[in-house]
Order: C-alpha cells, then structure tokens, then sequence
C-alpha cells in the first residue's frame, strides 16, 4: 500500500485558536482523506508547540506554572481539531518526553558531525517571531525596531551553540534547483532562493536567557532554540531516533503544510538540518496565504478573531469546511466575509448540489417505488455527462496534489452544474407518461453521478456526503474511489431523501 506523511504546523499555546489554524489543519485534513481514499496509508500529524521565550511570557501574563499553561491552552486546539473534524493519526506536544529525547538525539548527531559551535551570540531578535534577524532586514518606527512581520525586535547578547547553515547554502540552492516541486506556490520559492542566494549565516541554535525549553545534552545552562525543538516534532511523530519505529517508513514527510510567515524555517533550516544529519528531506513544503477579516488584518487588538466554533455554530461543521477551501485559491491571501460564505452555500451547495440531489432522489422515490433502476446503456444524450463523470476522481487527484483545493472543488460544480443542465433537458418528470424505460435510466444516471459527487466531496464534507451516500444506498464499505467501478444493485431500497443543506436568510 502507498503510504502518505501529511503534516499541519505545530501552533504556538500563547493564545486560543483561531481561523487561520483551523484552516491550515483544514488544508491538511482533506488532502489526508483524499489519501486514504485513494487506498494510501496515511500518516496524518498536528500538535502543539509549547516551549520557548513566546509561551513562557503567556503563561507568566496568566499568572501559571508554563506547564500547566500549556496544558490548558494546547486542551483548546485540542477540542478545535474534534469539532472540526480532522482525521489526525497523532497529536504531538513538544513537551512530551518522546520529543525531548527526539530533539536531543538530534542535537548529539549534529554535534558528533561537527555541524555545531560554541560561540556567542549579538544581534536581533523578535520573540513573537521567535526569529533573529539581520540588521538590514528592519525598519524602524518612533525609536522601535521592526522584522518584516512587524513584530518588534530586542537586541540579545548571550552565549549560543551555533548550526553551520552557511555551510549548506550551495547544497541548498542545489537542492531547490534538482526539486523544483519542493517549496510552493512559486511565489514563495522565489522567495526563499533569493534570501539564500544573499548569502546565509550561521545560525543561532541554543538560548542561555530563559529556561523553558529542552536542554542541550551535557550543557544544561543552555536550551534549545524553539525552532529547532519545533521542526524536530515532524521527525519526533514518525519514531526518530528509532530507524526501526514503525512510522519511521512514512519518513520523508510528502507535504508540510505550513502559512507563508513560516516559510524560512521549513524551507531553509529544517532540510538544512536534516541533511546535516543524514536525514532525507521532506518532499514538498506548500506555503498558503493570509486570511483578513471583513478586509482587516486578525489581530487581537482588533477585537476581529474569527472563532471557527463560533462559525460551525451558527453555519454547521461543513459549511464552514466547503467555504474556506472554496473561496481563495490556496495559496494567495483571502479575505472573509459572512456575505461572500452565504452566497457560496446557498448557491452552490443548497441550489446546485442540493437541488440536484433532491430532485433525483425524490422522482426515484415517486416514480420507481423507491428502488434503484437497473443500471441502463448510456446514449448519445449521456455521452457528455459520462465523460465528465469517469474523468472526475483523476482531475481533482492530479489537483488536490497540487493543493489546488478552489479548482479541485470548482472542478468537481462544473460537472454537478452539468448533471442540472442534463435533468432539465431530459425532463425525468414528463418521460414518466411517454417512456418509462427511458425514464429509467436517466434516473439511474444521474443516481450515477450523484454518487461520485458525493464520494468525492467525501474529504470537504465528510457528515453530508455520509448522509448523501447514505440516501443514495451506497453500503459504507463502498466509498472508496475504486468502488465506483462497482455498480450498485437493481432494486437497491433508498430511503426517503431529506434535504442535505439549508439555506441560509441572508442577515439584515
Ligand atoms: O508559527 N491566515 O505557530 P503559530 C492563515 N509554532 N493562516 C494563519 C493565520 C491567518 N491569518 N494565522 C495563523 C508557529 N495561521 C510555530 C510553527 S511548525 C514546526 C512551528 C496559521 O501558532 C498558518 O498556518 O504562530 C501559520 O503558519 C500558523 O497558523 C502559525 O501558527
């Protein structure tokens, strides 16, 4: 069996999730149960980052033991990730003992490589970022020092082990060059080439100012920089140090999914330090965009948090899980709003696909005695619709290992915009008095096709296409992509259908 290594980001506990976490997991979720039904084995990995100077200064404002704090808060993305239904094989937390022992197995191996120094480090650093940055990399307002994010930077002077990347910069450049694939959009991947190709320093890779953290084997005044402990949990989840783990075959990951801000440590450092450490690299790290509200930054100072609960509350699970993934093409930014999300699930889900479902499923249930039709030849008539219909599964494949969520999606009402047009000008109703054979198989059809809809959108929508299959008589065994080469039984008994999305009243 093909074996798949999917990962979302580890998110910082400093803070309550918010939509943008939900929509990188998200991301993750539906390549994943794309994966396995396509008969892959997955590995499917999320968690929580817990340690450094970030958490540690969250947990000190709330008055807790970082610890306790970080239990509590990694709790919430926790409970995001059931109501949002992800399918994650595993929740890493990077204070977990199973990390640690990761993180320092990794640390010796670069040390016993000499990939490591002891030296002294003086520069920026932004610990929002939990990044360094160099000195022409900032701006400066009203006496404050800015990264590019716009987080401010502190000047920090302290001991450090240091990781010899500029020693890898050739090979990095290289390594783009021969895996064209490996950071997208292309956006990105220019990006990242030309920040290595201005040359890259040493890096960094230990803190002596602050404790909460991993300490570095046999120093132990020292803790590891965050970002080394976070990249390691990727690593950490699929056994390492164990070559013999048994997630260890699903090692390398096939796609990080990660936002565009985190792209320099997923892209540079961590094949940096997997390729000092005789580790393969990841195959592919797919950078996505920035989400604004009602056209403003989310910040929490704005008071504009989209809460993605608050969201499935008042739309339903999968509403909010079709929308975000409809509405921007992955990749660029996007912005949300409640009147673009209305417009989107009332005219496509509810109209289109609903519609389309409902008219079906009701004539079946009216004119056929609610029993599947036998499966019928396909005439001139059928001929467009079929080949909509058999090329569907391969075109969203080929998409969706793109990341190409809006266009796999677009793709697919393409083709359920076409069974409508194929109803209409078949006109099931009226051949119930003319030809009942006929009658038949166009039901039959479009049965046909609403079941590959339905077993497509399985990963968008994973409670509705259930409900879907479910009035449509397919067995729950039968769901995967290759059981759409079986055809479904004459006289199959379909319940009454009932409507699969609502409508929703556009707010005053
Ligand atoms: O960076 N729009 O964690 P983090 C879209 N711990 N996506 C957004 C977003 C927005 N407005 N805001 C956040 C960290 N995200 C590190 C990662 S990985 C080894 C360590 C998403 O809690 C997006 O995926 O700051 C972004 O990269 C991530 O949340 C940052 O989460």
């Amino acid at each position: 069996m093909p074996t798949t290594y999917l990962t979302t980001p580890i998110y910082y506990v400093n803070d309550r999730p918010h939509i943008g976490h939900a929509y990188t997991s998200l991301a993750t979720d539906v390549l994943a149960r794309w994966k396995r039904l396509d008969g892959h084995e997955v590995f499917f990995l999320t968690g929580t980052d817990e340690h450094g100077q970030k958490v540690e200064k969250a947990a000190q404002d709330a008055g807790m033991d970082p610890q306790a704090f970080t239990d509590q808060v990694s709790q919430h993305f926790r409970d995001l990730a059931d109501r949002m239904g992800f399918s994650h094989d595993d929740f890493i937390r990077t204070t977990e003992p199973r990390h640690k022992a990761a993180c320092q197995a990794l640390w010796l191996e670069l040390l016993r490589r000499d990939e490591i120094y002891l030296g002294a480090y003086e520069g920026w650093y932004a610990v929002r970022d939990e990044a360094f940055y160099g000195p022409d990399e900032l701006t400066e307002r009203d006496g404050v020092k800015y990264a590019p994010s716009g987080a401010p930077v502190a000047w920090v002077k302290e001991p450090s082990y240091f990781f010899r990347l500029s020693k890898w910069q050739d090979w990095l450049l290289d390594f783009y060059e021969r895996n064209p694939d490996f950071i997208a959009p292309a956006s990105r991947r220019n990006e990242v080439i030309s920040f290595v190709r201005s040359g890259l320093q040493d890096l960094s890779i230990s803190r002596t100012s602050f404790t909460w953290g991993v300490p570095v084997p046999n120093d132990p005044a020292h803790v590891m920089y965050v970002w080394l402990d976070a990249l390691t949990n990727y690593i950490t989840a699929a056994g390492y140090p164990d070559a013999a783990a048994e997630r260890w075959r699903f090692w390398p990951a096939d796609v990080h999914f990660v936002g565009k801000d985190i792209v320099r440590f997923h892209a540079i450092y961590w094949p940096a330090f997997l390729e000092a450490s005789g580790i393969a690299p990841p195959k592919r790290v797919y950078a996505h965009g920035w989400w604004t509200n009602e056209g403003q930054k989310i910040s929490k100072s704005l008071g504009n948090v989209i809460d993605p609960i608050a969201l499935i509350d008042e739309f339903g699970l999968d509403a909010v899980r079709y929308f975000l993934l409809r509405e921007v093409p992955f990749g660029s930014d996007g912005d949300f709003s409640k009147s673009a999300m209305i417009s989107r699930l009332n005219g496509e889900l509810a109209d289109t696909l609903g519609n389309l479902a409902n008219r079906t499923l009701s004539l079946i249930q009216r004119n056929c005695d609610g029993r599947l039709p036998a499966a019928a030849a396909r005439n001139g008539a059928d001929a467009e619709l079929f080949a909509l219909l058999d090329s569907l599964p391969g075109a969203v494949g080929r998409l969706l290992d793109a990341q190409q969520y809006h266009l796999a999606l677009e793709t697919i009402f393409h083709a359920v915009r076409e069974a409508n047009g194929y109803i209409t000008r078949q006109q099931p109703w009226a051949l119930k008095k003319t030809d009942l054979p006929r009658m038949a198989a166009v039901l039959r059809h479009l049965h046909t096709a609403l079941r590959v809809f339905a077993t497509v959108l399985q990963p968008f929508m994973p409670g509705t296409m259930a409900a879907m299959l479910d009035q449509l008589g397919v067995p729950a065994e039968a769901r995967q992509l290759a059981d759409l080469t079986e055809t479904l039984p004459e006289g199959t008994a379909l319940p009454p259908p009932a409507p699969l999305f609502r409508k929703i009243e556009a707010a005053a």
